[in-house]
């Protein structure tokens, strides 16, 4: 089955050549029929001499209102079709919606049609014909075939059904240009649902184009925007229940599951996980060749297949050409705008959009092109013109890599969501990376790693959560995919591997060697306790403080939670950097700047800690630990933060199970 919509100015023929071709009645109003005058959308079908293509063929006819009153039905009807039967009536001429209508047409991208000169026999139909192949001409059209016709009389209605048989011969196989819209039957499932209504006995019915894919009977799909789930209860394709219909075709579905008055003109029936439901998306908008350019208003109509959706328009950046004239080097050659809509629509990557003007004197459209339905927050100042640059680069429609070079991290369902499906390898799961930000992600890795280690030394490696979080990744399996090198990942703790001591070692300063080397040397006078561990790193204090830190550690080994005072601090000669110099040599566990402790306090806490009924206070854990709260608050943070203990409301902690 093919469709194909008509367009043209009021009056023109439009239906009354629909209805000499099908013998149908596409006016299906009473109104209609009344004022002679097209409203709404109307529906007809025929099948097709063999001529150029397989007889028996059917066609299907989305006829649309030419009274600019009704522009949004038009689009509606207009906006998921592959094809357009143009008509100029030989008597009318080009009018003022033959423009608008073709405008649309050439915005929305539609590369298939013919034009038939309709009322042959009120004047020639030379004029009409010449002027309206001319316009035709400029558009995404191109040069079609030119029939004319009389309805009253039948002339050229042969040739008109030998032509649309050509015609669907050439749209056999044949894609719009654009992604989303390409018409295998295997793509995913998007139907733009034009008309809804009840049958008595059968509940809700819809009707609508599906411009490709697959629709079964027994099928779930979700209705936008609230993405119901719905079952496809019954299916029928011009008036005949079929089992299954792939587009492009005119189909009408009843539904389970959704009550009759909810599904309405504009949503679509799509499938589940295929489609991204955009509330925000950048498109590029190829600015109409007129001087002064149109300003956009900061709201505008989005038009994609029968949907229709106010938007917010915030203009990213214009792109000029580069090496125009000096006349023509103001003139935009794209502009990058953010869309709004309050409303999710079901999009893809590269569906073509069509904006309009709705204040605007005359039809002011404007062809756009999806490039990404779910773009990242602009959040820093100059977040535009970046985001500016980088799409500009893309091609005219984006690729899964562009939009990785973007977001650095996707995961695949949203991209095949996007509808991308040149997707690369996943890097961990299911997320992909763009390969220069994952490299420099793995760069980074072991620095983040030897620094936390170096703040902490006697924690048994970074948690992985807390390298998640310094590489403000979404995921821990991110963490574990960059593990590689020197940096070793053992339970959920990273480390560094220190080649020197052949050994898995937390902190580990790449050049601790060399300086316990030199101290080695310089070393008389160190105490023995420092010295002789290899790995303390002991060497590189000046001997008055680590003579001040082994007086510590001698008070610690009797009271192992009195942390020295202040006083005592002062009174040793140690002050922050000197106790931070000594944490990181390992020596002293620094719970706070100036609250220092035994290495290997910690584990000490934790047995201790252990003893009590989970969960307990701060003060029980003072208590158990027979110390002060200058002590025991740091004391209990760090192990917050060594994920060894789980703070709880209401002051509570607990130790957790590994
Ligand atoms: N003489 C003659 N009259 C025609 C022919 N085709 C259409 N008409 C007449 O032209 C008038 C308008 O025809 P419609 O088919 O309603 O025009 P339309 O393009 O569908 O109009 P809208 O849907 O309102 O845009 C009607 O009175 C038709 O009878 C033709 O080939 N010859
Ligand atoms: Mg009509």
């Amino acid at each position: 089955m093919y469709v194909i919509a008509t367009a043209g100015h009021v009056d023109h023929g439009k239906s009354t050549l629909v209805r000499a071709l099908t013998g149908m009645e596409p006016d299906r109003w009473a109104e209609e029929r009344r004022r002679g005058m097209t409203i709404d959308l109307g529906y007809a079908w025929m099948t097709l001499p063999g001529e150029g293509g397989p007889a028996g063929e059917k066609l299907a006819f989305v006829d649309v209102p030419g009274h600019e009153r009704f522009v949004p039905n038009m689009l509606a009807g207009l906006g998921p079709v592959p094809a357009v039967m143009f008509v100029v009536a030989a008597d009318g001429g080009w009018m003022p919606q033959s423009a608008e209508h073709l405008a649309a047409v050439d915005a929305l991208g539609v590369r298939h049609g013919l034009l038939v000169v309709t009322r042959a026999d009120l004047a020639d139909p030379g004029p009409a014909t010449r002027q309206a192949l001319a316009e035709i001409g400029k558009t995404s059209l191109g040069r079609v075939e030119a029939i004319s016709v009389s309805a009253v009389t039948g002339q050229g209605l042969d040739e008109l059904r030998a032509a649309l048989s050509r015609l669907l011969a050439e749209l056999r196989g044949q894609a719009r240009g654009t992604a989303g819209q390409s018409g295998s039957a295997v793509d995913p499932v998007r139907l733009w649902i034009d008309r809804s209504f009840t049958i008595r006995g059968a509940g809700t019915v819809v009707t609508g184009t599906l411009p490709a894919g697959t629709v079964r009977n027994g099928q779930e799909l979700l209705l936008t925007p609230s993405s119901q789930p719905v079952r496809v209860r019954g299916l029928q394709a011009l008036g005949e229940p079929v089992d299954q219909v792939a587009g492009v075709a005119r189909v009408a579905l009843n539904l389970r599951g959704v009550p009759a008055d909810l599904p309405a003109r504009g949503m679509a029936l799509i499938e589940p996980g295929r489609w991204t439901l955009a509330t925000e998306l950048d498109v590029r908008i190829i600015p109409p060749a007129v001087e002064p350019q149109p300003k956009f208003p900061p709201e505008l109509l989005v038009h994609i297949g029968a949907a229709r959706a106010r938007a917010m328009v915030r203009v990213l950046g214009t792109v000029v050409a580069p090496n125009g004239s000096p006349a023509d080097r103001t003139a935009p050659v794209a502009i990058y705008a953010r869309l709004r809509i309050r409303d999710p629509l079901p999009l893809h990557v590269g569906d073509r959009v069509l904006l309009r003007d709705p204040g605007a004197a005359g039809l002011a459209i404007y062809a756009a092109t999806v490039l990404d339905p779910a773009p990242p927050p602009l959040a820093r100042r100059g977040a535009a013109a970046v985001a500016v640059r980088g799409m500009a680069a893309w091609p005219e429609v984006p690729t899964a890599a562009d939009l990785l070079g973007r977001h650095k991290l996707m995961r695949a369902h949203a991209l095949a969501a996007a509808g991308l499906t040149d997707v690369p390898a996943a890097v961990a799961g299911d997320w992909l990376a763009d390969p220069a930000h994952w490299a420099a992600l793995r760069a980074k890795l072991p620095a983040v790693v030897a620094d936390f280690c170096a703040r902490d030394p006697l924690a048994p490696g970074m948690p992985t959560e807390a390298a998640r979080a310094a590489l403000k990744l979404p995921s821990r399996d991110l963490v574990t995919a960059l593990v590689a090198g020197d940096v070793i990942q053992d339970g959920g703790y990273l480390r560094i591997f220190t080649r020197r001591a052949g050994e898995v070692g937390p902190a580990s300063e790449p050049d601790a060697a060399d300086r316990s080397d030199q101290s080695d040397r310089s070393g008389e006078g160190s105490p023995r306790a420092l010295t002789n561990d290899p790995a303390s790193g002991a060497g590189r204090l000046p001997p008055v403080i680590a003579d001040a830190v082994q007086k510590v550690l001698d008070d610690l080994a009797r009271d192992p939670f009195a942390a020295p005072d202040t006083e005592r601090l002062r009174e040793l000669g140690l002050d922050a950097r000197a106790l931070a110099t000594a944490a990181r040599a390992g020596l002293l566990l620094r719970v706070a700047d100036l609250v220092v402790l035994a290495p290997g306090a910690a584990r000490q806490a934790t047995a201790t800690l252990a003893q009590l009924e989970q969960p307990f206070t701060t003060s029980q854990a003072r208590q158990a630990l027979r110390t002060s709260r200058r002590v025991a608050i740091p004391l209990l943070e760090y192990l917050d933060r060594a994920r060894i203990t789980e703070r709880l409301p209401g002051d509570l902690r607990c130790l957790r199970d590994s």
